[in-house]
């Protein structure tokens, strides 16, 4: 039988074995120890399309939300050393938004293995914490159960990284090895007894709140769940940065549980008798640093649903601990039923908090960033994607911006800096019909901006708004709450950024007054290039209900 099969390198194996796991986009940074993999890839142009980026930092991020987005691993390819430190942010980011991706990082010879050759690290300890499995591949016949092992892995349960290091000897060697088909995706799904407890809990519940979060949802899912909610009249919030997960016009949508949460939402999740939470691992954003739900026993009845067998009971004690996929658990609790009026006048009270959280509050200087949020929420498509960065830029979003439905958000839940315009790339890659919109700050956008080489060389024609308040500003606003007025560390002299797109081949506009974004917008969305907005903010403006010096002088007044 092994006769019948050609015998090829392995860069060649390697690169076969991603076609047949279904893979249609990679990204990566090219180096010396992996040219066997990239010619592979040289075969399978019309298959797998590989997206050479300029820095390993933004080619993970892509890799990541092209995971994110479309629920398939995100493959990226770095070189050693060098490409596999840059590139461990990506890696961190899908490690904590459980992203499914899958990793390869060239190694050095095994005959040089341990001698620190050049660029050598051992990937195993380096990225053990960050990943969900990381190994080596040490014989050339064994690629295509390795590369099998690390699909199944990454999307398996709690959908997670997985890196794999290729030593040169590995690519180079030749084998005749059959190739594994494609991987399959492993959740489970709740049992009738769990389902009951579920039915117990909730039908003596006064005042429940669903919370839903995490990686490894499905649109078909949410849509069903989003139903399910306004049919049962039960209050439905986000984890952070998830708040795509429900359509925030519906009636059962009351609020982001994230950074900067509404008071009077924070007090319904603590005052809330049953906690329902599906998807989400109710981490530090999420729980207000651990004060919403108290660990190791939270006050409220917790009902935890995760996909993560190892997420259930990390930090909580739940009441009842469901490990499940998050499109079985809702098609098993459309099933139940509980005709609860008192529920509906809750939640619309509790809507009602949340419309007027969300309305719009005037800040210092000529751009009201906010009515600039709320023009793109009532004018962008409705299934546009937003990715954004970090900073304090993202809470004017995270509030005023309403989303619409499943995956029009790609954020980083672990605060990365740099994420969005990246991830903007990919998601235009990845989805050339639709709308994307990068969102990012000054700061944050400079950490990867160069990836405008990227959209400009593989035409991802998509607007990125810069806003600019020339510092790093949430560190500014932290910095004046604890020292105020001995400002250090966090100024920032900028480039012109419309200039700096149009360097690249793009297009560039800078906005000074409100009136003028719409305008801008629709120029740079109709120039047919990659995009860049500079949007100039007052520095004062520092949150959607505060200005800067106004946390300067209340903190310099409690020192006093
Ligand atoms: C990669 C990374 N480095 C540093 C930080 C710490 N950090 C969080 S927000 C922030 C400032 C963001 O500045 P900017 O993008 O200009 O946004 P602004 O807060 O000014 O709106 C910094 C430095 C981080 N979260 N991520
Ligand atoms: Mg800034």
């Amino acid at each position: 039988m092994k006769s019948d099969l050609k015998v090829r390198h392995g860069g060649k194996i390697l690169a076969d074995a991603l076609a047949a796991q279904g893979v249609k986009l990679a990204f990566g940074v090219p180096g010396e120890s992996y040219l066997p993999v990239l010619d592979g890839l040289h075969d399978l142009q019309d298959r797998v399309r590989f997206i050479v980026c300029r820095q390993e930092g933004g080619a993970s991020y892509m890799a990541e939300a092209y995971g994110k987005l479309t629920g398939e691993a995100g493959v990226l390819f770095v070189t050693r050393g060098p490409g596999a430190t840059n590139g461990a942010v990506g890696v961190h980011t899908g490690l904590q938004d459980s992203t499914p991706m899958v990793v390869f990082i060239g190694q050095v010879p095994n005959e040089f293995a341990e001698r620190e050759a050049f660029q050598e690290i051992d990937y195993r300890r380096m990225y053990g914490q960050m990943t969900k499995w990381v190994a080596q591949i040490d014989r050339v016949e064994r690629i295509p159960e390795y590369v099998s092992r690390a699909f199944h892995t990454a999307m398996a349960g709690r959908p997670g990284p997985v890196v794999l290091a290729l030593p040169e000897d590995t690519l180079f060697s030749e084998a005749a090895v059959a190739d594994a088909p494609r991987h399959h995706t492993v959740r489970p799904a709740p049992s009738a007894a769990q389902m009951q407890d579920v039915q117990k809990h909730l039908s003596t519940a006064k005042a429940p709140f669903v919370i839903l979060g995490g990686g490894g949802w499905d649109r078909a899912a949410t849509l069903k769940l989003q139903k399910w909610l306004e049919a049962q009249g039960l209050p439905g919030g986000t984890s952070f940065r998830c708040q795509d997960l429900l359509d925030n016009r519906s009636p059962s949508f009351v609020g982001d549980v994230g950074i900067g949460i509404n008071p009077k939402l924070a007090e319904r999740v603590k005052q809330a008798d049953v906690l329902l939470v599906i998807g989400a691992r109710l981490g530090e954003m999420t729980t207000s640093a651990y004060t919403l739900v108290e660990a190791p026993l939270p006050r409220q009845t917790l009902i935890h649903v995760h996909a993560g067998a190892e997420e259930l009971g990390r930090v909580y004690r739940p009441a009842v601990a469901i490990n499940s996929g998050y499109p079985q658990f809702v098609d098993a609790l459309v099933g139940l039923s509980f005709g609860n009026a008192a529920w509906k006048e809750k939640t619309a009270a509790a809507r009602k908090e949340f419309l007027e959280w969300t309305e719009l509050r005037p800040i210092p200087g000529n751009v009201q960033y906010g009515e600039v949020v709320r023009w793109l929420s009532d004018k962008l498509p409705e299934d546009t994607i937003i990715a954004n960065g970090a900073g304090n830029f993202a809470g004017f979003m995270h509030r005023y911006f309403r989303f619409k439905g499943y995956r029009t958000q790609l954020g980083s839940t672990n605060g990365s800096m740099g994420y969005g315009y990246p991830a903007a790339v990919a998601a235009k890659l990845a989805e050339p019909k639709r709308s994307v919109l990068a969102l990012c700050g000054d700061g944050d956008f400079l950490m990867t901006g160069q990836e405008i080489a990227t959209a400009v060389q593989y035409g991802a024609n998509f607007v990125a708004v810069v806003v600019n308040n020339g510092m790093y500003g949430t560190i500014r606003m932290h910095q004046e709450r604890e020292y105020p007025g001995r400002v250090f560390g966090t100024e920032l002299r900028n480039p012109d950024f419309a200039a700096y797109a149009r360097a690249f081949g793009g297009h560039g506009e800078i906005v000074e007054r409100t009136a003028d974004f719409a305008p801008a917008y629709e120029r740079a969305a109709a120039s047919g290039k990659p995009a860049i907005i500079e949007l100039k903010i007052d520095p004062d403006a520092i949150a959607p209900a505060a200005t800067l010096s106004g946390i300067r002088d209340k903190a310099l007044k409690s020192k006093q």
